[in-house]
């Protein structure tokens, strides 16, 4: 009964038509990350800030999963081990496609955050600058997100699971951001196997054991039948 921990990333909704960071054409081709995915962006330039995710937000929703959310989705119903999707979209397509045993360790688009309590709450479609928290009434509302600089969110979950990991997966991401990044080194020094599915190989590619290369509609799916079918 093996122990299953799943990475996923941009590429995994970009068949979906949700745009990567870091394509020639992707958002940091459009935006500067400084600007809208710091705090101190947030602090010079709120609206600015709201206004890029509002976008974010609505795109998100004016999509669908794709048959790779949905083979992981397949995964966890019925594998006999434990199956983690730990995903560093804002997105919600795992989700919508019925993954349960997921974390979103760089925050949801469709929660917001108290600066001032850290209360969280689910967030309207257009955010608005200096929205008051429902619960202490501050007016600090924000895009529940996880911008450069800020500690991801449930690292220790995430860290024991890797430990206790017999197969670890990356799906769709370059491997240029950390901690996220760092996962693989970690799940191989907890014995895992381990395996990259991209369209080609990651910045950190060279330290997987196998690599499925290809659009995540098509290698996602054939490797849950392959895990199924044992
Ligand atoms: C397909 C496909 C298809 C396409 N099928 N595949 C120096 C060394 C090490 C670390 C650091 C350092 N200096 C600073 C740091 C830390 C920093 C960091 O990593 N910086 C690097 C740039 C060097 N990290 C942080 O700050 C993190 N926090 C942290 O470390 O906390 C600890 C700490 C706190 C305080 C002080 C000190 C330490 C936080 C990182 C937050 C990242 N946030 C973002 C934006 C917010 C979310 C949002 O707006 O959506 O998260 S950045 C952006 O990159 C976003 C993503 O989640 C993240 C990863 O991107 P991803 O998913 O990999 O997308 P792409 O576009 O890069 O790649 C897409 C991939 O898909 C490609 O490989 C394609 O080939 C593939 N693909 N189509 C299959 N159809």
């Amino acid at each position: 009964m093996s122990n299953i921990v799943i990475l996923t990333g941009a590429g995994i909704s970009a068949e979906s038509g949700i745009e990567t960071f870091r394509a020639d054409t992707g958002l940091w081709a459009q935006h500067r990350v400084e600007d809208v995915a710091t705090p101190e962006g947030f602090a010079r330039d709120p609206a600015r800030v709201v206004a890029f995710y509002n976008g974010r937000r609505s795109q998100a929703a004016s999509v669908a999963p794709n048959a790779a959310h949905d083979a992981l989705a397949r995964l966890e119903a019925a594998h006999a081990g434990e199956v983690l999707v730990v995903t560093q979209n804002v997105d919600d397509l795992h989700e919508r496609s019925g993954s349960n045993n997921l974390i979103h360790m760089h925050g949801a688009l469709n929660s917001a955050l108290c600066g001032a309590c850290e209360h969280r709450w689910p967030a309207p479609l257009e955010m608005q600058v200096g929205q008051k928290c429902p619960a202490c009434n501050a007016p600090a509302a924000r895009p529940d997100i996880v911008w450069f600089g800020e500690m991801p969110y449930q690292m220790d979950r995430i860290f024991a699971a890797l430990s206790r990991a017999d197969i670890f997966v990356a799906i769709g991401t370059s491997g240029n951001v950390y901690p996220a990044a760092g996962f693989v080194a970690e799940a191989a020094r907890a014995g895992a196997r381990t395996l990259e599915i991209n369209l080609e190989p990651s910045a950190v590619g060279s330290q997987f054991d196998d690599a499925l290369l290809g659009p995540a509609t098509q290698t996602v799916p054939e490797w849950v039948d392959s895990i199924l079918a044992g």
